[in-house]
């Protein structure tokens, strides 16, 4: 890749800086440590590590972008977009299973839930909270591939915190903000967690970025946002569109993704699914980023949910597509002349992962 296509085009801040992109960081995504996950009952490496974030932010530093910390974030806000019931879930969890003993008996450390309310299971009756912590986990989570651990919470609430302050710097005039979060959060949904997600960090900058007047969000991770699509799915305020691979080619997360889902209510039309086929490459996935740009061109504002897992060497995902589609995606996005929140989801070759991120993010940056 050039140098010109790495750094991009530079343009004055506010306070005279020459800079482009404007990056939210925190280290405490560090204190997030899965250390593997439990997939179809066996305990797997994972693929979403602590280097991840590491790996980014020396490609922003090096690519010249300027780096700031996130400020606080308050529980209310994590409450525009999340049950209160979630918040003090995932707050709690880790606390609540060393007091329960899994630890020592059966010893399991991280947090994994073993049993899940199934509606026909309920004959009925409303769901109420389980008193052993086991049981209570499956209240609120989707999958058991997503562990909690110590230290989770403070990462989750880090992440979201960059999200929300890489909006509020957008709601303060800045074009391009970029939080580089991790862990992900596109597949968390108001009432639930899963697919390595805990909190939808998109969703709660959309949520604030609708101050502006209407959101889009464009998710071009390699899988179906779930998360964000349940979380507006009943409303015009904030578009979801997003090209993924085909859950019904049998990939994560399975239960929706499908093209059918249009959005109910005041959202009918506001959601758009473009599920492609393993093996998509380059030429058919950037015609689908083409038609989530004029699905999104009436709003004011956008959300980029960037996972770079479409990438062709991914082992999460059966997608074709080039570092060069990466920098293609974000000019046809940048054409939009939008401001622009772009929030990181997954994405696991660890090595090129920096090479992505700056590829897409200086496409986006008119390079
Ligand atoms: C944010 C994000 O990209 N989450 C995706 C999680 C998808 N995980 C699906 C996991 C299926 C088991 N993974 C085993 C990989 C073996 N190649
Ligand atoms: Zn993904």
């Amino acid at each position: 890749m050039t140098r010109g296509l790495l750094l991009g085009r530079l343009t004055q801040s506010h306070d005279g800086q020459t800079m482009t992109v404007q990056v939210v960081y925190s280290p405490d995504h560090a204190r997030h440590v899965p250390d593997g996950e439990i997939w179809v009952g066996v305990r797997i490496p994972g693929t979403e590590l602590a280097d991840r974030g590491e790996a980014i932010l020396s490609a922003v530093s090096a690519a010249g972008y300027r780096v700031i910390e996130p400020h606080e974030i308050r529980d209310d806000e994590l409450t525009t977009v999340h049950s209160p019931e979630l918040v003090d879930f995932l707050r709690s969890a880790q606390a609540d299973w060393d007091r329960s003993g899994y630890p020592i008996d059966p010893g399991q450390e991280k947090v994994v839930p073993y049993s899940f309310p199934h509606p026909d299971l309920l004959c009925g009756e409303p769901l109420t909270r389980p008193v052993s912590v086991g049981a209570r986990t499956g209240m609120f989570a989707m999958d058991t591939m997503t562990l909690i651990g110590p230290g989770t919470w403070e990462a989750v609430r880090a992440a979201a915190a960059c999200a929300v302050t890489a909006a509020d710097l957008a709601l303060g005039g800045d074009r391009l903000t970029y939080a580089a979060v991790r862990p992900p959060g596109h597949h968390a949904g108001r009432t639930f967690y899963g697919g390595a997600c805990y909190l939808n960090n998109a969703a709660l900058a959309a949520q604030r970025l609708s101050l502006m007047g209407p959101v889009a969000i464009i998710d071009i991770d390699a899988h179906h946002g779930n998360g964000t699509q349940q979380i507006f799915y009943d409303t015009d305020q904030v578009r979801y569109g997003s090209v993924h691979i085909d859950p019904d080619a049998g990939y994560f997360p399975h239960w929706v993704g499908r093209e059918h889902e249009r959005g109910t209510g005041r959202g009918q039309g506001a959601n758009l699914n473009l599920p492609v086929p393993p093996g998509t490459g380059d030429r058919e996935w950037i015609d689908q980023v083409k038609r989530l740009t004029v699905f999104s061109s009436e709003a004011n504002v956008l959300v980029v949910s960037l996972g770079v897992d479409s990438f062709a060497d991914d082992p999460e995902s059966p997608l074709l597509i080039s570092v060069e589609a990466h920098h293609r995606a974000g000019q046809l996005i940048g054409e939009l002349d939008r401001p622009t929140v772009v929030v990181q989801e997954g994405g696991y070759v660890v090595d090129r992962l920096g090479e992505l991120v700056v590829a897409f993010l200086s496409g986006l940056d008119g390079g």
